[in-house]
């Protein structure tokens, strides 16, 4: 199996749902650091027309977005399945993964999170109160929305962990860090627990902020 390459940052929770996967199947990855200032310019313009990040590279292929990336690993690498057999489950996994992508980090981890963790950590940045306070509304509504799809089952796909919980949980992750984690998470206690059981995971553990810088710095 060739390696897989992942262009990212540390403080990037897309780039670590990618790299958490390719942990989860035990297949042979590098962090492909992106310099700072790098995402609008040459060569990852070309990588990504959007300059974003992350973009995996693999036997010839380049591949951005995170949906589309970590369906690929699962397609490719399918053991362990990280998508449920049962085709209601597989939905539930579907719904969620969008849910993530445009409610719960458009306009919730974009902006609490940014503010109050990687926008501090990265370059510094003082956070924004209001727009905090602003983002707070969608947050719940989101969080309530998750907490429901979760119900009292171990992970969103059902028994077995599925790419759903590998998008939600390193966004969930900063959100933990903030001090509107009380308030979102009222309406969803049970998310607490579910990221509990997640961050236990090896593949999370190997993919923590700290963990990557130490990659960053030896690439
Ligand atoms: N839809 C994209 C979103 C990627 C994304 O927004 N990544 C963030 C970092 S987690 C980014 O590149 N931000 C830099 C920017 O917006 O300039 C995906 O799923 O990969």
């Amino acid at each position: 199996m060739s390696e897989f390459v992942v262009h990212s940052i540390p403080g990037s929770p897309f780039g670590r749902s990618v790299m958490a996967v390719l942990e989860e199947k035990g297949a042979p990855w590098r962090l492909a650091p992106i310099p700072q200032g790098g995402l609008k310019t040459e060569p990852h313009l070309s990588r990504h027309p959007f300059g974003r990040m992350p973009v995996l590279e693999h036997d010839g292929f380049s591949l951005y977005e995170t949906n589309a990336i970590l369906r690929y690993l699962d397609r490719i690498l399918p053991t362990p399945s990280l998508t449920p057999a049962d085709p209601k489950a597989a939905a539930r996994m579907d719904q969620v993964i969008s849910i993530s992508d445009w409610y719960l980090f458009q306009g919730v981890g974009n902006v609490i999170g940014f503010q109050r963790v990687v926008g501090p950590r990265l370059m510094g940045l003082t956070p924004n109160e209001e727009a905090c306070a602003a983002a707070l509304p969608q947050g719940e509504v989101v969080f309530r929305a998750l907490g429901g799809l979760l119900g009292d089952r171990p992970y969103f796909g059902g028994d077995a962990v599925s790419l759903a919980d590998f998008m939600v949980a390193p966004q969930m992750d900063f959100l933990a860090e903030c001090p509107e984690w009380a308030k979102l998470s009222a309406g969803a206690p049970q998310l607490g627990a579910w990221l509990e059981r997640m961050n236990a995971r090896p593949s999370l553990k190997a993919t923590t902020w700290p963990a990557l810088n130490a990659l960053a710095a030896a690439a």
